[in-house]
């Protein structure tokens, strides 16, 4: 009984920050003033970024809530140029047919706003695409799968978080989702057991980007009281 509990150790939660009632509010509002300036940005510049920022961000990302703390994630940091071309190629493949043909209308009716194509420089533009893997399961030493839990709801909110962390220090993102994205495993090498959950372009807007005119839902939209 000692032993198990020796195991499964707990310490006194001393990283939690109390704030007052107005600082509460302060923070959230100065929070949301933050985050809503966030776009998605299309149209990237090349210019470099510090690898030290992106590894930073995704430390930041690790730190997610998580089913049982199994950190059912992989972020494929790509910077090389030959890759990025790999993948541009591989994904505007898969886009060709999304747009011409695999697409219901109604899908391509509702990307409409956004002025999307199958013509995806930024992959080669951007300094950076951080591709996210999902683990659903691990293999053990014995090759037998053991099951990660929430794996898929896991990696979303790493993935937000990643997001969140590089606009906070000025970066823009760009969520990319090309489909099927299965050729990304064999484009980065990665194992059977990950599954590529989102591609994140990362950079610097280019100049004269320009982003599509839309609209979030207001609180009355998005809650209710109970
Ligand atoms: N994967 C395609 C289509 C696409 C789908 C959604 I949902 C978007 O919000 C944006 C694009 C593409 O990347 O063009």
């Amino acid at each position: 009984m000692a032993e198990e509990k020796q195991k499964h150790r707990f310490v006194p939660l001393d990283s939690y920050a109390e704030y007052s009632e107005s600082e509460m509010v302060q923070r959230a509002q100065d929070f949301y003033e933050q985050i809503k300036r966030r776009r998605t940005v299309r149209e990237f510049s090349n210019r470099p970024v510090s690898r030290q920022v992106i590894d930073q961000c995704i430390l930041s990302a690790g730190t997610a809530p998580n089913g049982a703390n199994q950190q059912p994630w992989h972020f494929a940091v790509v910077s090389d140029a030959e890759v990025k071309s790999k993948i541009r190629q591989a994904a505007e493949e898969e886009e060709r047919e999304f747009y011409n043909g695999r697409a219901p209308q109604d899908w391509l009716d509702a990307l409409a706003p956004l002025g999307t194509d199958q013509n995806k420089p930024f992959l080669e533009i951007a300094p950076y695409l951080i591709v996210i893997f999902s683990k659903p399961h691990e293999l053990d030493s014995d090759g037998n799968r053991v099951k990660n839990y929430y794996a898929n709801e896991s990696v979303g909110i790493a993935t937000g978080m990643l997001i969140t962390a590089l606009h906070h220090c000025g970066l823009a993102t760009l969520t990319h989702t090309p489909s099927p994205m299965k050729f990304l495993n064999q484009v980065l090498d990665r194992p059977a057991n990950e599954r590529p959950f989102v591609v994140l372009v990362v950079g610097r807007p280019a100049s004269d980007a320009k982003v599509p005119v839309i609209s979030k839902k207001p609180l009355d939209a998005i809650t209710s009281d109970h």
